[in-house]
């Protein structure tokens, strides 16, 4: 597929893909959207990929939905659109995903960041549910990422005020793992990417899935479900040889399988 609204690249078992509408502060409109899904679900299954990088520019994750384009939509318009699915089919993406956030990440732009697994942000980086002060609320799952991220008092306060949140701030709330001069941010992303790149992917996957398993189960399911990750893992070739590199003192050589 050739796209117009994001570029990707492929570089030492890690992808990036990265927003490009800058005019508009890469506003996530439809094609932008089936774009971002279409490339994540290719290098979802590319066995040269291990780790995903979603990222914008210095100035703008993403302002948002695109306004102009959902101004003038009816709710049913915007129900047989549909687009929810779309963003449903991120949260299916097995690979870690690490959002690398400089500038705006505003409305969906600051939900599709906490979609992601993991978020390096820049200094300049504002995270804000600017939705209140254009008559709507959060519709991506930021009502609900955002509290589980920063709790209910912080969450009640960014959705009804519309107001944004530095960096730094997000970074001691909670919602982000590091925050790091807007020179480095896209190299620290890169760093981890190639940090988690290095361990065994199938341990990397299984370990992934039980972690989101922690937002929708109860404490007792979710430890039913990363016990029966972890006998899963004894199936593979990896922990026979990451275990035998370890009893050899040598640096173990993942399959993937
Ligand atoms: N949509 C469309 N265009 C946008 C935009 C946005 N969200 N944000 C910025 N732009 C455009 C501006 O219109 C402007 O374009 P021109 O006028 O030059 O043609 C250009 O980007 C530069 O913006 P500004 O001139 O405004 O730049 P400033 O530095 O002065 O201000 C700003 C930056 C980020 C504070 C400001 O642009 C702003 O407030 N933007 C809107 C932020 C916002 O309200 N975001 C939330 C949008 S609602 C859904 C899933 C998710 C959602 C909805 C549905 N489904 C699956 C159905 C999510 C909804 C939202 O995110």
């Amino acid at each position: 597929m050739t796209y117009t609204s994001i570029l990707t690249s492929k570089q030492d078992l890690y992808a990036i893909v990265q927003f490009n509408r800058p005019d508009v502060l890469n506003a996530i409109n439809i094609t932008l959207m089936k774009e971002l899904v279409d490339a994540l679900e290719h290098f979802d299954t590319d066995d040269e990929v291990r780790a995903i990088i979603v990222t914008g520019n210095e100035k703008a994750f993403a302002a948002g939905a695109d306004i102009k384009e959902m101004a003038n939509a009816s709710a049913m318009e915007m129900l047989l659109r549909d687009q929810f699915a779309r963003w449903d089919r991120i949260r299916k993406i097995k690979k870690p995903i690490i959002a690398a956030v400089s500038g705006f990440a505003l409305g969906g732009g600051c939900e599709l960041a906490m979609t992601c697994d993991i978020i390096i942000a820049s200094e300049s980086a504002r995270f804000g549910q600017p939705e209140i002060s254009i008559g709507v609320m959060p519709g991506a799952g930021g009502t609900q990422r955002l509290t589980r991220a920063v709790g209910k008092a912080k969450a009640m306060e960014m959705v009804l005020t519309g107001r944004m949140i530095s960096g730094e701030e997000a970074m001691r709330w909670g919602l982000v793992n590091k925050v790091v001069p807007v020179e480095y941010y896209l190299e620290e992303a890169k760093t981890l990417a190639k940090e988690i790149a290095s361990k065994p992917p199938v341990a990397v996957r299984l370990a992934k899935e039980a972690v989101l398993k922690a937002f929708d189960t109860t404490i007792e399911g979710g430890l039913e479900f990363e016990r029966k990750n972890f006998y899963l893992l004894f199936a593979s070739e990896d922990q026979k040889e990451g275990m035998k590199a370890f009893v050899e003192k040598r640096k173990a050589e993942w399959k993937g399988k």
